[in-house]
């Protein structure tokens, strides 16, 4: 089975140039760390022996009797209708096989849903583009963004794809959750509807909005674990993966411990030099904006407006902070931005080359008058 699997890998890496194939899982499903995975992967091995003896057995009758009683033989075809032993038997076989493959996928499909006993419980909201992650029970509460080098690589076309580590499966901050402990996951979407898929863990649910999804999981073994939106429709959901790090109880604890931390941790809003204010604007832009402005500020033409040249971008600071923090009936509020954020963003759509604006000034996080409250 495994020389089958590296000749396959080989034939498509050599005909196709999919480096991809080279994976363990490129001739099957992959089986996952879960028990559900595991379950998932034993299910599907067993259907497809019993379609395989199935397909044996029909095909192999049919081209036996073709061949053998073949009219060069001197066979004829018998003349009859109606066989009622033949009808019961072909009735009752399948019903049998039927059900003897409906007993273990219920069981599964069963097992799957069981989010009964939890030890602990995260919010998953889909938003245009990334995932939020609430942990219902510590309070730690973050975004999960595309990485800056995917995102840049694949919205600015001057890095190389292949050059990128993990290319478009990489987060800025990364699902964390203990091992060996039943997490509950709670989905939702506030706008489309998106899909959340971690194929090592066996299953992929879909985030509606207005709608509550569950599922679970024990993962078992430390490690990364990596998934993507799969929803179809919509500009991109290819562009908002899931890294899951699975890690021992007490480094988990230590995790939330530094994480609330830092959350919960007033800004630093002292001033900033023009570098930081740019490079920290990057990031915040890359993050909240690129989506709809693009990486280059120009915009697309009828939906979202350019940023390179606009008179509100580059002309009075008040007025756009206030029009950030409030936003319009067409863009969401980024009064979500803490205020060295929202400086830092715009310092740098009113000055950077890649944006194509020019003004020659920084704003400095004590200039954010804020319109709504920081706090959530
Ligand atoms: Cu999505």
């Amino acid at each position: 089975m495994k020389k089958i699997k590296q000749l396959f890998a080989g034939a498509m890496l050599t005909t196709f140039g999919l480096p991809i194939a080279q994976a363990d899982y490129a001739l099957n499903l992959m089986e996952g760390v879960t028990k559900v995975s595991n379950d998932i992967y034993d299910l599907h091995m067993l259907i497809l022996w019993i379609c395989v003896f199935i397909g044996i057995a029909v095909f192999g009758t049919i081209f036996y009797s073709i061949y053998h009683h073949r009219k060069s033989k001197g066979h004829e075809a018998a003349h009859f209708h109606e066989h009622t032993t033949v009808e019961i038997i072909w009735t009752i076989i399948p019903t049998i096989i039927l059900v003897a493959m409906a007993i273990p996928a219920t069981k599964t499909m069963l097992e799957l849903d069981d989010v009964q006993e939890s030890e602990m419980s995260i919010k998953v909201t889909g938003k245009q583009w990334y995932w939020d992650y609430q942990y219902l029970d510590s309070g730690v509460h973050f975004e999960s963004h595309l990485d800056e080098i995917s995102e840049k690589s694949h919205r600015g076309h001057t890095i190389d794809p292949h050059t990128v580590p993990n290319y478009l499966l990489s987060v800025d901050r990364p699902l964390v959750i203990p091992i060996n402990k039943k997490i509950r996951f709670v989905f939702t979407s506030a706008d489309v509807i998106h899909s959340w898929w971690v194929p090592d863990l066996g299953w992929k649910k879909d985030a509606n909005p207005g709608f509550i999804n569950e599922a679970w999981t024990s993962v078992p073994t430390p490690g990364v674990y990596r998934g993507q939106c799969t929803e179809l429709c919509g500009r991109d959901h290819g562009f908002m993966p899931i890294v899951v790090i699975a890690m021992n109880q007490g480094d988990y604890d230590n995790w939330v411990k530094t994480t609330l931390e830092k959350q919960n941790a007033k800004p630093d809003l002292s001033d900033q030099s023009h570098e930081q204010l740019m490079a920290n604007g990057s990031s915040v832009y890359l993050k909240n904006c690129v989506a709809c402005h693009q990486i280059d500020g120009k915009g697309v033409v009828g939906n979202y407006p350019a940023l390179r040249g606009s008179a509100k971008v580059t002309g009075g600071v008040d007025p756009l902070i206030g029009f950030l923090q409030a936003g319009t009936s067409k863009m969401p509020s980024f009064a979500k931005l803490k205020d060295n954020e929202l400086a830092a963003v715009i310092t740098y759509i009113r000055n950077s080359p890649d944006i194509g604006n020019k003004v020659g000034d920084e704003i400095q996080p004590k200039a954010i008058t804020p319109v709504y409250d920081d706090d959530e």
